[in-house]
């Protein structure tokens, strides 16, 4: 068996020089920082007793339909504990199915590595690089970080990422347009399968003092975790497909989320240049630091991950139908009514980011963001974790 084939890519000790540290682009003046007020969460800013698409849903639901959700609910925070138990995001693509007793016992193995570090957690020493501890700073200031890759390691990442593209959009093409998921638009490059990609795209955060700032951020060794080629387009509607059976309404913070993960950090590499038409990522800084507690966080991830926030009638239905203290959600932006409070203070801090090809926009997942609206023309960007 080949162990190194099948764990985690752990980088080697950071070995930037001061030239290779990556030059961070400041965010825009004139942004507002959010500012986290204590216990504040997405659950407490909307009151879906009184929010238009919510209100008689909630009013009209009957035991049985608050029995039910209740019981959806349940199954999906047992699922839920137990993918925190053990990290599961953290967990390699390539282990996360397995399809063999071996492949069990490794997925059992590296189950079983995180669990433990959750009891017994490794400290991780402070950035080594001046570009690391600039990544770190810059995180833990705004929760968004971007710099530009090293040209040479670009267009290494560009030219092995080229086949990966063309098989997606040949597989993008075979759909009906409309109606595409966000899943959609991204294929999952298995590290077993694509030992290359990972080493390119592992060597550019490494040697940029990345994967350094970003191991001081998170408190312990960061490892490359998932590498996804991703193409938008305006096919992709489904920012726009929200709310489909009610009049249309402003919805300013359409798709703004928080990821329904245990918290990790993700490097959105620039495979086109990115304007305002093309579907730029978007990152409301500052947000990184509302915390509202591990189970708030888990009953938010809960309702992300049983369907219950999305916005079609079925999935408002059953999230009305739950007690008002699990009436959240990470996916909460379709959900922020125009001229509200809460609408203006994300607004006012989001950092819509166009940049060249070449760029890469490193984020904490748990602050909000959105991305890969596009009005007009094609986005091309690998979107990796890192934990
Ligand atoms: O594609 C984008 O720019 C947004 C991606 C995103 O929201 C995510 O990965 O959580």
């Amino acid at each position: 068996m080949n162990t190194t084939a099948t764990s985690p890519i752990v980088m080697p000790s950071p070995r930037p020089t001061t030239e290779e540290a990556p030059k961070l682009v400041p965010p825009p003046a004139g942004l507002q920082p959010f500012a986290a007020r204590a216990g504040e969460s997405p659950g407490t800013w909307i009151d879906y007793a009184a929010h238009p698409a919510y209100r008689p849903l909630v009013q009209s639901a009957s035991l049985k339909a608050r029995l039910a959700s209740l019981l959806v609910f349940g199954k999906y925070f047992g699922v839920i504990l137990c993918k925190r138990l053990v990290s599961y995001e953290l967990i390699p693509g390539h282990l996360r199915k397995p399809a063999s007793v071996s492949g069990w016992l490794r997925l059992l193995r590296e189950a079983g590595g995180n669990a433990l570090r959750k009891i017994v957690p490794r400290s991780h020493a402070p950035a080594a690089t001046a570009g690391g501890r600039a990544v770190r700073e810059t995180l833990n200031r705004d929760g968004v970080c971007v710099a530009q890759v090293d040209a040479p390691q670009f267009a290494r990442i560009a030219a092995i990422t080229q086949p990966l593209y063309d098989r997606l959009r040949q597989a993008r093409g075979q759909r009906a347009e409309g109606g595409r998921e966000f899943d959609e638009s991204r294929s999952y490059a298995l590290r077993t399968a694509h030992a290359e990609l990972f080493a390119a795209v592992g060597d550019a955060l490494e040697r940029s003092g990345i994967l350094d700032g970003v191991s001081a951020y998170i408190g312990r060794r960061a490892a490359l975790i998932d590498v996804n080629p991703q193409i938008n387009d305006p096919s992709d509607d489904f920012w726009r497909r929200i709310f489909a059976d009610l009049p249309p309404a402003e919805r300013p913070a359409a798709y703004m989320h928080r990821d329904a993960s245990g918290g990790d950090i993700k490097a959105i590499f620039y495979l086109s240049d990115v304007s305002p038409e093309n579907g730029p990522f978007a990152y409301a800084i500052g947000t990184q630091t509302v915390r509202s507690g591990r189970l708030r966080d888990w009953i938010e991830e809960t309702n992300d991950q049983s369907a219950c926030s999305g916005t079609g009638p079925a999935n408002r239905g059953r999230f009305a139908a739950l007690p008002a203290a699990l009436r959240r959600k990470c996916s909460f932006g379709n959900d922020v009514l125009p001229a509200t409070e809460i609408a203006q203070r994300v607004l006012g801090a989001e950092w819509t980011i166009t940049a060249p090809r070449g760029s890469v926009v490193l984020f904490d997942t748990k602050g909000f963001h959105r991305g890969g609206m596009v009005r007009q023309g094609e986005r091309l960007v690998l979107t990796c974790v890192l934990g």
